[in-house]
Formats: C-alpha cells, sequence, structure tokens
C-alpha cells in the first residue's frame, strides 16, 4: 500500500477551509473512497503527490493537458508572457493570435469571445441564443453536462417530454422549467419536442461526443438528425466542444463528424491549462453580444494574456502534421490492451472510444445514453480504480468521467497501465 500520509493530513486541514477539501466536487473521490490525492506536480504523463508517489495520469486535469504536463513550450512560453506582466484589463495581441488560430480551425466560428471557464461559454451562449431567437427554452440530454449555470442544472421532469426540474437546490423552478431534457441518441424525443414547443425552443445544446456519462459517441444521423431539426425548427445548434474541441482533430467534433453547429463553446485545450473558455459562432449571431450589440457579457480577466500564451503555443503544436494520427494509435493501443485485458480476465466490460478520448464500463451491454450508461457496475468501478491507482495508475475518480490520453503517454506508459490493469481485473474476478 503506498503511503500518502501527508495527502490524508492535507486532506484533513482542506476540509476545514473548502466543501469537501476541494474547489470542485469530482475531485473529492467520493465516488470510489478514499481521500484524493494532493498533486505537487506535473511532468509529462505523470503526476508526482506530496507524498513523493508517482502515477501515470489520464485525468490530464480533465482534458486540457493534451501534450501532457509542463511541456517545455508552454512552461517556457508563459515565463516569458509572465515576465511582461500578468494582466491589464485591456486587449493585447495574444487574444487576436488566439482567436485568429480558431477561427481558421473552426470555419463555423467567425468571431468569438474569450470567458474564462466552460460554464461561461455555455451560459452565455444560452442567452445569446435566446437573444438572437426571441424564444426562452432550451433543449438538452440527460447525461450531457454543461457547466453550472442554473440553466443546466436541470433534470428531466416526470417524461422524457416534459419540463425540466432543478437538479440542485437553489436553481429556481421557474428557469428550470424552460429546460427540456431528452435523452442522448434519441431523435425521435427530439423531433416530438420541437413538434410540441418548437416555436419556443431557443437553442438545442449538445457535447457532440458525450463525455460526462463517460464517453458516450453519436449513433449514425444523430448529429445530422440535430442539425436537420433544429434548421427546420428555427432554433440553434449549440455544440457544447468544452471537451471535444482540439481534442478529437484540430476541427473538432464538428470538423470530426462534418456538422455546422450555429454556436460553439470551447474550452480546456484552448486554455492549455490555464483558466480559458469561449463561445463563438458566425457574425450574424455574435455581432448581438455587447459591445457591439445588446446581449451583455463581460469578465475581469478574460482574455488574459498568460492564459491566451499557454492556449496559442499548444495549438501551434497541435496543428502540426501528423499529431492526431499519433493520438489516435495511442488511444487505440490503449483501449484495445484494457479491453482485452478484461475480457481474458471474464471481467465484462464496454469500451467506448473515440480518439484519445474514451470509457470503460463495467457492464456487457452498449452504452448508447445515461440509462445504459447508469447500468455499469460502479462498485467494481470503484474497486478498479482503487486497484489501478494502488500501482501507480490515475483514472478519474468516477465512472461517468473520462480517460484522456495526452501526446506524452509513451507506449511505455500505455504497456505499463494495460498490464496493471490485467492484474486488476484478476484480483476483480477473484474477489
Ligand atoms: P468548466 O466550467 O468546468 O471549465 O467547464 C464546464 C464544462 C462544460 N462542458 C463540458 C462538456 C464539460 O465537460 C465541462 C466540465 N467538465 C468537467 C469534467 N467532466 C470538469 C471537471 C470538474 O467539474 O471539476
Amino acid at each position: 500500500m503506498t503511503n500518502r500520509n501527508r495527502s490524508r493530513e492535507m486532506y484533513e486541514q482542506a476540509c476545514r477551509l473548502l466543501p469537501g477539501g476541494v474547489n470542485s466536487p469530482v475531485r473529492a473521490f467520493q465516488a470510489v473512497g478514499g481521500n484524493p490525492l494532493f498533486i505537487e506536480r506535473g511532468q509529462g504523463a505523470r503526476v508526482y503527490d506530496v507524498d513523493g508517489n508517482a502515477y501515470i495520469d489520464y485525468v490530464c486535469s480533465w482534458g486540457p493537458l493534451i501534450l501532457g504536463h509542463a511541456h517545455p513550450a508552454v512552461t517556457a512560453g508563459l515565463a516569458g508572457a509572465i515576465a511582461g506582466g500578468t494582466s491589464f484589463g485591456a486587449p493585447t495581441e495574444r487574444e487576436l493570435v488566439l482567436a485568429g488560430l480558431i477561427t481558421d480551425a473552426l470555419p463555423s466560428v467567425e468571431k468569438i469571445r474569450f470567458v474564462n471557464s466552460g460554464t461561461e461559454a455555455t451560459m452565455s451562449a444560452a442567452r445569446l441564443a435566446r437573444a438572437f431567437t426571441g424564444r426562452q427554452k432550451i433543449i438538452k440530454f440527460a447525461g450531457c453536462y454543461h457547466g453550472h449555470a442554473d440553466s443546466f442544472l436541470v433534470q428531466a421532469g416526470s417524461g422524457a417530454l416534459t419540463l425540466g426540474v432543478p437538479s440542485s437546490p437553489g436553481v429556481p423552478p421557474g428557469l428550470s422549467s424552460l429546460t427540456i431534457v431528452l435523452p442522448y441518441n434519441d431523435l425521435d424525443s427530439v423531433r416530438e419536442a420541437l413538434q410540441q414547443w418548437g416555436s419556443e425552443i431557443a437553442a438545442v445544446i449538445v457535447e457532440p461526443v458525450a463525455a460526462n456519462m463517460g464517453v458516450v459517441l453519436p449513433g449514425p444521423g444523430f448529429l445530422d438528425g440535430l442539425r436537420q431539426l433544429t434548421r427546420e425548427a428555427g432554433c440553434l445548434l449549440i455544440f457544447d466542444e468544452v471537451i471535444t474541441g482540439f481534442r478529437l482533430g484540430f476541427g473538432g467534433a464538428q470538423g470530426y463528424y462534418g456538422i455546422t453547429p450555429d454556436l460553439t463553446c470551447l474550452g480546456k485545450i484552448i486554455g492549455g491549462g490555464l483558466p480559458v473558455g469561449a463561445y463563438g459562432g458566425r457574425t450574424e449571431i455574435m455581432k448581438l453580444v455587447a459591445p457591439d450589440g445588446p446581449v451583455y457579457q463581460a469578465g475581469t480577466l478574460s482574455g488574459n494574456p498568460v492564459a491566451m500564451e499557454a492556449g496559442i503555443i499548444t495549438l501551434n503544436l497541435l496543428k502540426q502534421p501528423g499529431i492526431y494520427q499519433q493520438l489516435e494509435e495511442r488511444g487505440e493501443h490503449l483501449g484495445q490492451g484494457l479491453a482485452k485485458a478484461a475480457r481474458e480476465a471474464g471481467i465484462d466490460t464496454t469500451l467506448n472510444r473515440v480518439g484519445s478520448l474514451m470509457s470503460l464500463f463495467f457492464c456487457s451491454e452498449s452504452v448508447t445514453d445515461l440509462d445504459s450508461a447508469l447500468k455499469s457496475n460502479q462498485e467494481q468501478f470503484a474497486r478498479y480504480f482503487n486497484l489501478m491507482l494502488n500501482e501507480g495508475i490515475y483514472l478519474a475518480p468516477s465512472q461517468f468521467e473520462a480517460l484522456f490520453v495526452s501526446l506524452a503517454h509513451t507506449r511505455e506508459d500505455l504497456d505499463q497501465t494495460i498490464k496493471v490493469a490485467g492484474r486488476a481485473f484478476l484480483q476483480m474476478r477473484e474477489n
């Protein structure tokens, strides 16, 4: 058993100062038991906890660290940026550079606004869609997470087509009733909802590859169908690409699947590990955003030059030829290895993967929506998580999160991970 005494001591102190001892709930290990690790530093594919233990890291800060930790170009670039000051509350050239990289990569994004998180991006996109259409209702999908803005902390009401109810205290029922929650991959439910509420729907927001119920891929025709149905209904299609943006390819999920959304929300990778979010779309819509137009949205640190620098360096490296082929090869090797190891140990698993983004569910059926994801054996996942952690493999501490592979993960790292997983599955079979 690895020594984690300092993490434990720090967590006890943290719990006196921070709700749940963390600054974001999923970090608290509540789904897998035990105390969270306190991380001292990261380097490449590894993180090191305050007790000096090393782990091959597949959380990658929940997606941003696609280059791995402390990439030399990023740390050098940040040192240079910081030397000139950290924030001015005024336009800087770095905002133009990152905006140019993103708008060149995503043709559907003619104009973009930087914010500080994915939550701000989706919250602002929803406000903008409501202003542009003059409508109030939003359709989202069960199991998709779009950050913690009130309009999205909503769960399906009694029936799929009923109006949403708050999924958190503090969210006004009056607001949540403007959100309709439908099953992911269920185009018929979208068709019915648009028939029932079409003239009131401002937007449909979707994770083009869902990654917050575990990874769930869009079924054949799902995204195309959303594009067509929203166009017919006169509402906007919002792609929440906070995770998929620059993860699936340099053109994001919209490039990978060939769909043109009306608005795109970004985060994570575009900040290279620093706090950056963004929303964007065609000029016809974005021109409504203040100060061009009347839709208010603002932020003290929006477009922060140091954060911009991290994003610029990261995207410039991702733009190099062959990068996404390398990520695909790594993802395929790891995914196939994990699935094979589970199969050989007689443990039922389902692997959902696209590129370097994947989830291993502990169930035998396919996972295509939240209901099927919830059939996964969460106790088995918790046992798997801890067996892996004790052998130096750091996975996301929840069945309903994703596994991220970075460019820093070597073949040896992946093979070591597969070997440890094989031992874990055998132990799971024994008891
Ligand atoms: P942030 O506000 O956390 O930057 O982004 C919210 C968000 C929006 N859209 C999607 C598709 C997202 O996945 C997220 C945030 N992702 C979670 C991980 N599943 C962040 C981890 C956390 O909440 O601590």
